[in-house]
């Protein structure tokens, strides 16, 4: 049964900016998937990392591997997506930046361009389908493959951005950050921003990536994933702080996925708070929901009990992460107004 706090968070509308498909598929999707492909033997502990387990950030990526067997074909993703948006509806997510690496599978015909139309095509169902949520996709460049590789998805996001009247709307770095150099990615990104694509760019994950993080807040990025690492406190730099506020970028954090990942040792000394306490635009996000088995409505019940933080503030957070989205302006608009026209119900009361 939820209690009062669980339901309020839940009802909270909420954006969700930094959301992997395949680290998002929850536990009644994995069983579809594993019923699908009995001889992977795959069972659910090796899919996630549920409460009280951790895990180093190595192991992490190995679960990845493991769902991607399991999500092979264009039917899987389109299944996978579908389940991943009506969940985040069901949470109270009104907007959606889903983000996903196209992935070839040579034994099952499965190309990098199928898989990014399929995600499209799992997206318009959902609005067919009448879901309460807007849903936008991030192309994922995969650190681990490449420049090549890069290059080739940067093109492919840029072809989905001009075919889709605006459902592709930006392009994300990420994949194992002990692995590769971004600095090599770096006309890839470059490319990708001057087409007209935003760009949400992991970084500063895992310590000891200042001359990275330099490199790449020279572009300099749109929005951040992590940061973990990036302040002086912690073996960052503070010229790397010194151009993330002046270019006043928001930051996408996700702190369970940090804690069971082994990257923040606890939740109270996750770096959100240093973040939040200088004004900085932060925005709440669950990284991979399935794998590490959380929910939006959880991390900002979460955020608010480790901080200290009330629900009034935890709404403002909400509300404030819609100018992160990269959403055009008349849908920042519309979920400003949404937002406005939920407020009374939420708290049952007048708003200001
Ligand atoms: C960096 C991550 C990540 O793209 O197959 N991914 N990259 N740091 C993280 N922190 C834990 N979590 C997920 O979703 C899975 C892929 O997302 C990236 C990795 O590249 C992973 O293989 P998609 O939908």
């Amino acid at each position: 049964m939820e209690n009062e706090v669980d339901l309020f968070y839940r009802q909270m509308p909420k954006v969700e900016l930094h959301a992997h498909l395949n680290g998002s598929v929850s536990f009644s999707t994995i069983e579809k998937l594993t019923a699908r492909k009995p001889h992977l033997n795959i069972e659910h502990n090796m899919t996630a990392i549920c409460s009280g387990q951790r895990r180093t950030l190595d192991e992490c990526f190995q679960v990845f591997k493991v769902i991607h067997q399991l999500v092979d074909t264009e039917e899987d993703i389109l299944m996978v997506a579908k389940d991943v948006i009506r969940q985040f509806a069901d949470d109270g997510v009104k907007y959606l930046e889903l983000r996903s690496t196209p992935r070839e599978e040579k034994n099952t015909g499965m190309t990098r361009r199928s898989y990014v139309q399929t995600v499209i095509e799992a997206i318009s169902q959902c609005g067919n389908e009448g879901l309460d949520i807007e849903v936008r996709f991030l192309v994922s460049v995969d650190r681990r493959h490449g420049f090549e590789v890069a290059m080739e998805t940067v093109k492919l996001a840029e072809d989905f951005m001009l075919s889709t009247d605006g459902l592709v709307v930006g392009l994300d770095l990420s994949g194992d950050p002990t692995v590769g150099h971004g600095g090599d990615l770096l006309p890839a990104l470059q490319k990708a921003k001057n087409c007209g694509l935003k760009l949400s760019l992991h970084m500063s994950e895992v310590p000891s990536q200042v001359d990275e993080s330099e490199l790449l807040l020279n572009i300099p990025p749109d929005r951040i994933g992590h940061g973990t690492f990036l302040h002086p406190e912690v073996g960052g730099a503070q010229s790397l702080v010194d151009k993330v506020t002046m270019n006043n970028i928001p930051l996408e954090l996700c702190l369970t996925s940090n804690v069971k990942g082994q990257t923040v040792s606890s939740y109270s000394n996750h770096h959100f708070l240093y973040w939040y306490n200088k004004g900085h635009p932060v925005v709440i996000c669950t990284d991979d929901r399935g794998v590490f088995c959380t929910e939006l409505s959880r991390e900002y019940q979460l955020v608010a009990s480790t901080f200290g933080l009330s629900q009034e503030d935890m709404w403002s957070l909400s509300h404030k992460a819609i100018d992160y989205t990269f959403a055009s302006a008349s849908l920042k608009e519309q979920l400003h107004r949404r937002w406005l026209e939920l407020r009374p119900s939420l708290f049952q009361t007048v708003p200001n």
